[in-house]
């Protein structure tokens, strides 16, 4: 069915007495306060919170097909980011189910591991993903849902409570596959108003969102801060520099959050314009309400030159999939570069030694966390999460930082096998452990090495088993198992790894080495 098709008759439901906000979701009943205004701007249309409620229902509906509640089974949905995203996001909540959002831009080995270690229940995809998904379409475990298929209907919904479970996303770490993080309602909500507060969110905003939709960055801090707030979120789905500018110089956006490879990107293609083109980009940006970077450590540099671009100090703030974001540089006040700032509300922060004792301001150690914000739990896997937190439940998030003139500075991370790139954290091993599948390469290294664009960018150190390989061919084999992001940039032959007298392989040696 057409989507117009579809929105048709949504409005046919909307124009019927009895709409449901039946749930205990904070995040939607807020929306009694502001039915008739703009929640979702995309693909050329604009949605109100009614048109997301009734169409939301609809998915919820569908799903439940009869049960009275998912009782938190997994929904995993492939879709391309914009109002279909938010529609079986809130409808998989208002079921009662638990959203497991899939990369649009992950190959098929990569959502089937998700797909798996979730055990999700359904699968909704929209036709765009339909070739890509087409090998699963055998395996009887799951159900596969056309978002297409998905009619407009109305229906009883279950009350979910917030200490439910509510959402999956995936993260890399230091050993293993990534590791799914279940958040439940409540650690949401304290994600999302610890920032709606301090970033000052009204009804009256319009932000635009560039950034990945199975990512805490797109999901919490733009697209549900702002439909906390009543505020607007416009998608555009694939970042693009001049699309973003288009876009801004309609002058209806007014608050922007990226990851700082996106303003480096901004910056690159503001240097290349005509004089009178830069000048009006830039009166544009100046009447913007805040300009957040995150998910990585912002250069001095690009804060710099994005001031001289847009007259806008970035507010840079600190975060992690597993609790949302916990350190922030204040709205109002000082936001000084290179720093993170100081705590969200409702978020406790120190800095730990080794043995996760505290230490004093001015000493480096691990940031540690406690909070209603922090994660539930790493999806089936007790031991890494009881890893993950002190004895006195401390969540360690493994980032080095100190506490110095009121603030907090970002020294690294504990680990040089987390390597983030573009914004995305990536685990070397993970790479490492594919890069050894291959029939030609006998031993492998994988870092990210300093790069300005990028953060991070991977470079691979490769001892082969034979004389040669054909690197344009290894590409093309790592690109059938890996999402572009985390496909090495950067290849050196060696005999041997630097290895220490324990024969362990030392990376921070390799790293000199490209
Ligand atoms: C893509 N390319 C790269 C990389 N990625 N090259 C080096 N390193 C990379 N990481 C290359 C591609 O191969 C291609 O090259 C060209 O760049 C364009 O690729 P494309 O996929 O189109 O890239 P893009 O769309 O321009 O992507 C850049 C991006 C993206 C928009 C900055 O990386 C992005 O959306 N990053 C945000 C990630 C994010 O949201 N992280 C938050 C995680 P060629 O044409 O030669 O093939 S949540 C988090 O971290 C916490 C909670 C927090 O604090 O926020
Ligand atoms: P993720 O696992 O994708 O949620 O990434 C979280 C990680 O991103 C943190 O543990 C930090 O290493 C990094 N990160 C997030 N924000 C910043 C920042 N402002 N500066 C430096 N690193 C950051």
């Amino acid at each position: 069915m057409q989507f117009l098709e579809l929105n048709a008759q949504y409005y046919e439901i909307l124009n019927t007495p009895n709409i449901h906000i039946n749930t205990m979701i904070n995040l939607i009943e807020n929306t009694s306060k502001h039915k008739n205004r703009i929640a979702i701007k995309s693909n050329g249309q604009s949605y109100s919170y009614q048109d997301l409620l009734v169409a939301s229902e609809s998915v919820a509906v569908r799903l439940l097909a009869g049960r009275n509640d998912l009782e938190e089974a997994h929904i995993a949905f492939l879709v391309t980011p914009g109002f279909e995203y938010v529609q079986l996001q809130w409808g998989i909540w208002r079921a009662g189910g638990v959203v497991v959002p899939l990369c649009t831009k992950h190959p098929l080995p990569s959502i089937q591991y998700v797909l798996e270690d979730t055990q999700a229940e359904a699968v909704i995809y929209s036709k765009a993903y339909e070739s890509l998904l087409s090998p699963l379409f055998e395996h009887d475990e799951y159900q596969f849902i056309p978002f297409e298929s998905i009619i407009a209907q109305a229906g009883d919904l279950p009350e979910v409570s917030m200490s439910r479970r509510a959402m999956i996303l995936y993260t890399s770490g230091t050993t293993g596959n990534p590791k799914g993080v279940v958040s439940t309602h409540q650690n949401i909500e304290y994600q999302i108003t610890s920032l709606t507060s301090s970033w000052e969110w009204q009804a009256d905003d319009h932000i635009l969102n560039v950034l990945p939709m199975h990512h805490t960055h797109g999901i919490i801090n733009v697209l549900l801060c702002a439909l906390w707030s009543g505020a607007c979120c416009e998608f555009l789905p694939k970042f693009d520099a001049k699309a973003v500018f288009d876009i801004f110089c309609k002058k209806e956006v007014n608050l922007f959050m990226a990851v700082p490879t996106i303003y480096f990107k901004l910056i690159a293609y503001w240097n290349e314009l005509p004089e009178n083109q830069q000048e009006s980009i830039s009166n544009t940006l100046k009447d913007f309400r805040l300009m957040v970077s995150g998910s990585a450590a912002l250069p001095v540099s690009v804060l710099e030159k994005w001031k001289t671009i847009s007259g806008h100090t970035l507010l840079e703030r600190y975060g992690m999939t597993e609790m949302g974001m916990a350190i922030s540089n204040p709205y109002r006040g000082e936001r000084k570069p290179g720093y993170i700032g100081q705590a969200l509300p409702n978020v406790t922060i120190r800095i730990a030694d080794e043995n996760n004792q505290p230490i004093e301001a001015g000493i480096s150690g691990e940031i540690q966390v406690k909070g209603p914000n922090i994660f539930k739990e790493y999806w089936q896997k007790p031991e890494a999460t009881q890893k993950t937190f002190t004895d006195d439940g401390w969540f360690k998030t493994g980032d080095i930082a100190v506490f110095e003139h009121g603030s907090y500075r970002i020294l690294g991370r504990n680990s040089v096998d987390i390597i983030k790139s573009g914004g995305y954290k990536i685990s070397a091993l993970e790479i490492e452990e594919i890069l050894r599948s291959h029939p030609k390469i006998k031993e492998c290294g994988v870092v990210g090495i300093l790069d300005d664009e990028w953060g991070e960018i991977i470079g691979a150190s490769l001892i082969l088993q034979e004389e040669t390989i054909d690197l344009e061919q290894l590409k093309i084999w790592l690109k059938e198992r890996l999402p572009a992001y985390q496909l090495p940039r950067k290849y050196i032959f060696q005999k041997d790894l630097p290895r220490n007298v324990m024969g362990k392989v030392t990376k921070n040696e390799l790293k000199k080495m490209f």
